[in-house]
């Protein structure tokens, strides 16, 4: 269910007409913003080099791009929010591409922060949203390889000061760490009779 033997690249998205016509599977949003490592993390989890398209230059997922793995579960990968070098037009298309696909409501979200920034206004929108909507949620904190331990541990207790309730999974892609935790966790919320 969660093995990840088969992934496959189902369609992209610019609206909500985009979106896969079979709503059947449990699926995945993955969320957080411009940079944080959606699409790495992504390529991570389905041992996928490449597949789900990265960037060294934030912004670039225009998109929603659907996954579907082993025939069961389907991901979404979400446009970061909260890039300062697009148009407010641009910014505001993405919103709604956003917030359309999530009234869709997915499963679970999977909220991603950079270990080494402070949580901005636009991670306490999606926060709030979150908690308004009721919606499962775990929150996974990237790239901590960047941080020393001392640094790490500084910044996790802030991070998870402000995620109060919501779980959250340490990541690093480089270090292969948080993989095997955040598959346990997802077969838990998604497939907890199997
Ligand atoms: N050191 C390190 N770098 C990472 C890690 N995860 C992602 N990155 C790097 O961070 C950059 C951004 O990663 P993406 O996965 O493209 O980020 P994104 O959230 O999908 O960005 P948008 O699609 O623009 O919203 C890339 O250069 C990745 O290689 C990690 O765990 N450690
Ligand atoms: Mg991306």
């Amino acid at each position: 269910m969660t093995k990840m033997e088969k992934v496959e690249f189902l369609t992209t998205a610019v609206n909500s007409q985009g979106f896969p016509k079979n709503r059947s599977y449990p699926e995945i949003a993955v969320v957080g913003r411009s940079n944080v490592g959606k699409s790495a993390l992504l390529n991570h989890l389905f041992k996928t080099k490449g597949f789900v398209k990265t960037s060294s230059t934030p912004g670039k997922t225009r998109a929603i791009q659907f996954f579907l793995t082993d025939d069961t579960l389907l991901f979404a990968d979400l446009p970061g929010y909260g890039y300062a070098q697009v148009s407010k037009g641009e910014k505001k298309k993405w919103q709604e591409l956003i917030e359309s696909y999530l009234e869709t409501h997915p499963s679970l979200i999977l909220f991603l922060l950079d270990c080494r920034r402070t949580p901005t206004q636009e991670d306490l929108m999606m926060l709030e949203w979150i908690r308004a909507n009721n919606i499962s949620t775990l929150a996974i904190i990237t790239k901590v390889d960047k941080l020393k331990q001392s640094e790490r541990v500084k910044q996790e207790r802030l991070i998870s000061q402000f995620l109060g309730e919501i779980p959250y999974i340490l990541y690093s892609v480089p270090k292969n760490r948080g993989r095997s935790p955040l598959l346990a966790q997802i077969r838990e919320v998604l497939f907890p009779c199997s």
